[in-house]
């Protein structure tokens, strides 16, 4: 096959590379995909395999707002009350736009769909509790996931756009580099940081007072 049966703008693209492998001798050369040593037609040929193709993965939530994680009660204290009871998580927006979640979700872990009409404000939180009632009427928007926890050592939470797309998600733990207070000691564990991986033990921390800080700013935000 001649390559002028291709658009006339690919053969031009590639003759940089072509022009680059030949001036280079043995040095390895990014279009040489197939593995014979040449950069030829047939590694062109891999190349339109996916021509026209969108490949941007990182971030994968492109054409999505943010909305982050910003803290877990997965256990709290005996004192305090039952994990049905007072358990939560707490989500936060930092745009400057309000967010519709009318249809994300929280999965893994838990199994949550968030109603029509639901609305992240901006510069807000919002709560997701084992028992809402324990929560409502104290100023910020609370949602019930219904069945299941929060697992007391730790486990995978992911917040879902509309088509599955991952938002965030965070395995957080009671063991390693993550504090332990939060289990059970009557600490909420609060996010420090927005920027960064929130699944790094080093996001996070146990709050200061009890119970955490469901639907306010945490108690010990560095950022
Ligand atoms: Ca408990
Ligand atoms: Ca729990
Ligand atoms: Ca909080």
């Amino acid at each position: 096959m001649r390559s002028s049966s291709f658009p006339l703008l690919l053969p031009a693209l590639f003759c940089a590379s072509i022009v680059h492998a030949q001036s280079t001798g043995s040095v390895g050369c990014a279009t040489e995909l197939d593995g014979d040593g040449v950069v030829g037609m047939s590694d062109l040929l891999i190349v339109l395999a996916d021509f026209g193709s969108t490949c941007v993965s990182d971030p994968p939530t492109a054409g999505w707002p943010t909305v982050h994680f910003t803290e877990f009660h997965y256990n709290p204290a005996t004192a305090q009350g039952t994990d049905s009871e007072f358990e939560f998580l707490e989500l936060y927006n930092p745009g400057d736009q309000p967010v519709d979640l009318s249809g994300w979700s929280l999965s893994e872990g838990l199994s949550f769909t968030f109603p029509e009409g639901t609305v992240l404000a901006s510069a807000d939180y919002l709560v997701v509790a084992s028992s809402a009632v324990s929560y409502a009427g104290l100023g910020y928007p609370v949602y019930d996931w219904g069945s299941g926890g929060l697992h007391n050592s730790g486990e995978l939470i992911a917040l879902r756009a509309p088509d599955g797309v991952v938002i965030e998600s965070v395995l957080y733990s009671d063991t390693g580099d993550w504090d332990s207070a939060p289990d059970g000691q009557g600490p909420s564990l609060e996010r420090l940081f927005l920027t960064g991986d929130p699944h790094d033990a080093a996001q996070w921390s146990a709050s200061i007072g009890t119970g955490g800080t469901p639907g306010a700013t945490n108690s010990l935000w560095l950022d």
